[in-house]
């Protein structure tokens, strides 16, 4: 591959040096694609998010042929809870009136206790596992950089740039593109790969990523990364 590549993209074409970037996939678990996973106990739609799977899978296979690094991320917890933030474990507690709620992180549902590490619907799904080699980094947080090693990893890498898919764009998605542009990362989203709880979030959500010309980063669709890839 040439050093340096350039794709179509919003608010404007995205170049990056392959050797320099990383396919990020965020937390494409069972837990949030699957039902009776957290997602659907949040009311999240399936569908929507499960549309994301094969773009996703398309995207880690170009990216693999190219030799991109891949990591992919996991949002969970250890089975004793003392890493998840007490927000987090409060407000879905203390939501009474919300009668989705009928489950909280940590309590077993039917693919094992909800976004808790080694349960079956924490892992990622089938489609889209992780292959010997890449990084996979569990992360108590939203973001993928709070808590974790992955800066570090991304560091000893030599990673500047980082093409990014999964789910949901409204949460673990755009808060992970956010902390990565804090941090120098030159990030694009890939509109077919990710996809949020409700058509509303996604579309908001990538719209202000890019706004005024690259607030946080970039946003193309999959076919000029495949193109260039290819
Ligand atoms: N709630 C929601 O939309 N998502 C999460 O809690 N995690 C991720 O986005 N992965």
């Amino acid at each position: 591959l040439p050093s340096l590549l350039s794709i179509d993209a919003k608010p404007y074409a995205f170049a990056f040096p392959p050797q320099h970037t990383a396919l990020l996939v965020i937390d494409m678990q069972r837990d949030f694609l699957l039902a009776g996973g957290f997602g659907a106990i949040q009311g999240g739609n399936l569908e929507a998010v499960q549309a994301s799977i094969a773009p996703t899978k398309k995207l880690l296979e170009v990216c693999r042929r190219a030799g991109l690094t891949v990591f992919h991320t996991r949002e969970g917890h250890k089975p004793d809870m003392s890493d998840c933030p007490s927000s987090k474990l409060v407000r879905q507690a203390e939501a009474p009136e919300n009668t989705q709620h009928t489950l909280v992180i940590g309590d077993k549902g039917p693919m094992g206790r909800l976004l808790v590490r080694g349960e079956y619907g924490h892992d990622i799904v089938d489609e889209l596992a992780p292959l010997p080699g890449e990084v996979v980094i569990d992360k108590p947080g939203k973001g993928s950089f709070w808590n974790t090693t992955i800066l570090h990893k991304l560091k000893a890498r030599a990673i500047t740039h980082l093409i990014v898919a999964g789910v949901t764009t409204e949460c673990c998605f755009a808060t992970t593109i956010r902390e990565a542009n804090d941090r120098g990362f030159e990030c694009c989203g890939i509109e077919e790969a990710t996809a949020g709880y409700n058509a509303e979030f996604k579309c908001s959500s990538l719209e202000m990523l890019y706004w005024s010309q690259g607030l946080f980063g970039f946003v193309s669709s999959l076919q000029p990364l495949v193109d260039t890839l290819e």
